[in-house]
């Protein structure tokens, strides 16, 4: 997909997977660019695209664009486009596998297994929780949070949701219910983080609120860390407060391995992956590229996020 941009377009790509781009380097590109394609782990600030004089369009790999100052790039009438839709099957495969992972010990089995440290049987080796018909709430129901409710039926699990408007689909042909944060937060042997970062939804998960649920409950988050307060979350792990974690995304990523969750043996960590799977990253980069090509050529793009400047331009 890159490719077919390099036809028409002069790209500056940065290679590095180890090292982030360096401001100064960012900044010079951007001056000179038509268009920016984006990470999660890019922020866009109002500062960077001031220099952007030529900027029409920032390309955010992600469906998530709390990396983006959106308000300022639609001031500025530079358009953000977003990638919806093409992520939603995969990032509820990995909310699931997950959930599974943290429940059932599988990634501490493995390393126990590939340590040689099975040595005998015994009854409650490495015994998890179940996930089969307990109780699962979700907490933001977009179309990964319906898509990770449909997984959960199969499971035979209760689903309970909460969202800022209900869903009359998803209760009808999931049969997930409606329910307020604080009575999910009480009834949930899995607490699942489906909503997007946003000024309401920072650390909405708060050391209250880990206290209200069970002491058997497991918090699962692929949605922005930065919705659980992490040093409530350590505590609340820490004191057994909840049973356990499964998390793909941290407040500041990418962490480092002296992260302190990191040091919490019932902690399940990964690397902001909710999305990567070849297909849905290629589908992904091609929606990009596609918005790129389109804006650049004066045509609407195919994913909005500032749709207020379709009424304006
Ligand atoms: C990102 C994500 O796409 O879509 C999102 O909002 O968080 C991920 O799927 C991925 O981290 C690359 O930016």
């Amino acid at each position: 997909c890159i490719a077919e941009l390099k036809e028409t377009f002069n790209v500056k790509m940065w290679e590095s997977e180890e090292i982030a781009v360096p401001q100064d380097v960012l900044f010079s590109e951007v001056e000179k660019a038509d268009a920016l394609l984006t990470v999660v782990s890019d922020p866009v600030t109002d500062e960077l695209l001031s220099v952007g004089r030529n900027l029409k369009v920032v390309a955010n790999m992600a469906v998530g664009y709390d990396n983006i100052d959106v308000e300022a790039a639609t001031r500025r009438g530079i358009y953000v486009c977003n990638t919806p839709d093409v992520l939603t099957e995969t990032t509820a495969d990995l909310t699931f596998a997950l959930l599974l992972a943290t429940a059932r010990r599988v990634v501490e089995a493995d390393q126990f297994t590939k340590e040689g440290k099975w040595q005998s049987w015994s009854p409650f080796l490495l015994a998890g929780h179940d996930v089969h018909h307990k109780t699962i709430g979700i907490c933001g129901m977009g179309k990964i949070g319906e898509a990770v409710a449909r997984r959960a039926k199969g499971f035979g699990m209760e689903i309970l949701y909460h969202n800022r408007t209900r869903k009359p689909e998803a209760e009808k042909e999931i049969g997930a219910k409606y329910c307020s944060f604080d009575s999910l937060i009480g009834q949930s042997d899995f607490v699942v983080s489906m909503a997007p970062l946003t000024n309401e939804t920072r650390h909405m998960f708060n050391a209250e609120v880990f206290q209200k649920m069970k002491s058997t409950a497991i918090f699962i988050n692929t949605s922005r860390g930065a919705v659980a307060d992490e040093g409530a979350l350590y505590e609340a792990l820490e004191q057994k407060e909840i049973a356990g974690a499964g998390l793909d995304v941290f407040e500041v990523e990418p962490i480092t391995a002296d992260h302190p969750l990191l040091k919490l043996q019932n902690v399940t960590a990964l690397p902001h992956i909710g999305s990567s799977s070849i297909d849905t990253r290629m589908g992904m980069i091609h929606i990009c590229v596609e918005n790129i090509k389109r804006i650049l050529s004066g045509e609407r793009p195919k994913t909005l996020v500032n749709t207020s400047l379709l009424e304006t331009k």
